[in-house]
C-alpha cells in the first residue's frame, strides 16, 4: 500500500496494527472506504495470512551479527578449544529457525554457566552438561553442545544437517556395514558399539564414506549426494571472489550517501568497481532521475574517475540506471541515453499483481530492449513479508538465455532474489547472473556475502557470476 491509502485506513478506520487491520478487512468495512474495493480487502487479507504463515523464522542477516559475537566470544575462552555455529546458519539459509552452537571443551560445566548468564539472554530453558537451550532478547533461540574432540566432526556434521541430508548419509553408511551417529562411524561389531572408524573431523567422514566433501551450503538433499560420491560436485563461487558491484544507489535519489563516498567505501570493502545505479523517475517517491538528471550524474562520475586516476586509485565508477519497467514493458528512459550508460539494470517496481501473462509478457519485452544489461531482484519477494509476483519464471530464464540478459542476485538479506532455487535453473541452463548489493548507503556491501550465500546454495561457481570479473571482461560480457 502507498502512503494515501495507508493514510485513509489510519484517519477513517483508526487502523494500528495487524490486528486491527485484519479486523477491519473481514468486516468489510475497508471495502467501502473510497480508493479501495472488494479486491483490495481480499488483498490486505492474502498478505496478512502470509505474513503469519512465516512460521517466525528470522532473516539470516539480521541475526548473524549477533551470532558471530556469541561465537567469537565463546571462542576466546581458554576453556573452549574451539567452536562453530552449526544447523541452517551454516549451510547459509535464507531463514533461521534457532541456532545451533557447537564447542570442544573438557570443562563442559564453565562453558555452559558462561553461556546461560550473557547478557544477551532473556531466559534459560535448559542448562546441562553437555547441552543448554537459551532465549535471547532478540527473540530467538540458541542451543549450544559441548562435544569431545573425537567426534567433533561427526557432531558438526549430525548438528548441520539437513536432516534429509544426514538420513541420506545414514543410509549409505549402513550399506556399507557401518553405522553412523553423532559421535561417529563405527563398524558393527557382534557386541559393544562398534570399531570406531571416523568422526574427528567432517572431511574423514565424507571420506570414509566413499565420497566428496560437501560443502555446508549444498546439503539439503538435492543431489549433492549422489554428485559428491562422483567427483562431481561444482567448485563454488568464493566468499571473496567478487571484484564488483553492479547495483548501488545513492542520494541522488533513496541513497543516503553521494557517489565518492559510495566509491570510497566500495575500495574498504576490497571492490575493484561499482556501477551507480539510481532510480528513474517513475519511482517519483525516490526522486528518480530523467534524463536531463542522469546526463548530470554521468558528468561527476566523469569528473570522479578522473580524480581517482589522479590520485592512482585503481578503481573504477560506472554509469548505470535501475530503470524501472513500466505497465507495457517499455523503459523509463529513452534508448538514447540507456545506449550512453555503461550498465543498464532494469526492474519491476509497479503492478506486482499482474495476471502471470500479462507479468511475464511486460517483463519479457523490457528483456529484450537491446540496451537491457540486468533484470534486477527478478521475482520482487520480500522474505516474510511479500510474495514473488506471478510470473513464469522458466520463461524469463529462457528469455534471458536468448537475449544475453543477466540475471541478478540481490544479496539484500530480505530479498536474496533469485533465489536457491532459480539460481541452480540458470546455472543448469548456462545464464550468467551478478552479485550485487543493492546498497543505499555505503555500510551495506556487507550484505553483498549472503548473496554470495545464496548462489552456493544455487550450486554457481565463478564463471556463472559476471562481477567475478575484472571490469573490461565484465563490460565484455554484457550485451
Ligand atoms: P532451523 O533451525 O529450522 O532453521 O533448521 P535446522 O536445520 O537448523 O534444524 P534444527 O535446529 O531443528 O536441527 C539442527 C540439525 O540437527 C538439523 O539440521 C539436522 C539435525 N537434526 C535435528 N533433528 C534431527 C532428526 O530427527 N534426525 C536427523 N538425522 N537429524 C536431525
Ligand atoms: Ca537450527
Ligand atoms: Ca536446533
Ligand atoms: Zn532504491
Amino acid at each position: 500500500m502507498g502512503p494515501k491509502k495507508i493514510k485513509a485506513l489510519y484517519q477513517k478506520l483508526g487502523i494500528k496494527t495487524l490486528e486491527d487491520l485484519e479486523k477491519a478487512a473481514k468486516k468489510g468495512t475497508i471495502a467501502k472506504l473510497s480508493g479501495f474495493g472488494k479486491k483490495s480487502e481480499e488483498n490486505i487479507l492474502k498478505g496478512i495470512s502470509f505474513v503469519k504463515g512465516s512460521g517466525g523464522r528470522f532473516l539470516l542477516g539480521n541475526v548473524l551479527p549477533e551470532i558471530r559475537m556469541i561465537e567469537e566470544r565463546l571462542r576466546s575462552l581458554k576453556i573452549v578449544s574451539e567452536v562453530v555455529v552449526a544447523g541452517s546458519v551454516r549451510r547459509r539459509k535464507e531463514t533461521v529457525g534457532d541456532v545451533d552452537i557447537l564447542a570442544i571443551s573438557k570443562h563442559p560445566k564453565a562453558v555452559m554457566d558462561f553461556f546461560t548468564s550473557m547478557k544477551e539472554v532473556s531466559r534459560v530453558y535448559a542448562e546441562g552438561e553437555t547441552k543448554s537451550m537459551i532465549l535471547l532478547r532478540s527473540g530467538l533461540r540458541a542451543d549450544l553442545r559441548v562435544v569431545l574432540k573425537e567426534s567433533y566432526g561427526a557432531a558438526l556434521n549430525y548438528f548441520t544437517g539437513s536432516k534429509d541430508h544426514n538420513v541420506e548419509l545414514r543410509k549409505i553408511a549402513l550399506s556399507y556395514g557401518y553405522t553412523l551417529n553423532e559421535y561417529g562411524l563405527y563398524r558393527k561389531t557382534r557386541t559393544g558399539k562398534g570399531e570406531h572408524i571416523a568422526g574427528e573431523t567432517e572431511e574423514e567422514l565424507y571420506r570414509a564414506l566413499s565420497m566428496d566433501y560437501i560443502e555446508p551450503e549444498l546439503r539439503e538433499r538435492t543431489g549433492e549426494i549422489e554428485a559428491a560420491q562422483k567427483g562431481k560436485l561444482p567448485k563454488l563461487v568464493g566468499y571473496k571472489d567478487l571484484k564488483g558491484d553492479l547495483q548501488t544507489q545513492t542520494s541522488w535519489t533513496d541513497g543516503a550517501d553521494n557517489i565518492e563516498a559510495m566509491a570510497y567505501a566500495a575500495m574498504d570493502y576490497g571492490l575493484h568497481y561499482i556501477v551507480i545505479t539510481d532510480h528513474t523517475k517513475r519511482l517519483a517517491m525516490t526522486h528518480g532521475l530523467d534524463a536531463k538528471r542522469i546526463i548530470e550524474q554521468m558528468k561527476e562520475i566523469d569528473n570522479l574517475n578522473s580524480k581517482f586516476k589522479v590520485r592512482s586509485l585503481k578503481f573504477q565508477v560506472l554509469k548505470g540506471t535501475e530503470c524501472d519497467i513500466l505497465r507495457d514493458g517499455s523503459l523509463d528512459l529513452p534508448d538514447d541515453i540507456l545506449k550512453k550508460l555503461d550498465v543498464v539494470g532494469i526492474s519491476v517496481h509497479s503492478l506486482f499483481n499482474l495476471p502471470r501473462k500479462e507479468q511475464t509478457e511486460r517483463m519479457v519485452r523490457a528483456m529484450k530492449n537491446p540496451h537491457a544489461d540486468i533484470l534486477f531482484h527478478p521475482t520482487g519477494r520480500l522474505i516474510n513479508r511479500r510474495k514473488a509476483y506471478d510470473v513464469d519464471m522458466d520463461e524469463i530464464i529462457r528469455t534471458a538465455k536468448e537475449t544475453g540478459t543477466i540475471l541478478e542476485i540481490d544479496a539484500h538479506p530480505e530479498r536474496l532474489d533469485l533465489q536457491d532455487e532459480n539460481i541452480r535453473k540458470c546455472v543448469e541452463q548456462g545464464v550468467r547472473m551478478s552479485i550485487d548489493s543493492d546498497a543505499h548507503a555505503k555500510d551495506q556491501f556487507s550484505v553483498l556475502e549472503f548473496g554470495i550465500a545464496q548462489a552456493r546454495r544455487g550450486w554457481a561457481t565463478r564463471a556463472d557470476i559476471i562481477n567475478t570479473l575484472p571490469v573490461e571482461q565484465m563490460l565484455a560480457s554484457l550485451k
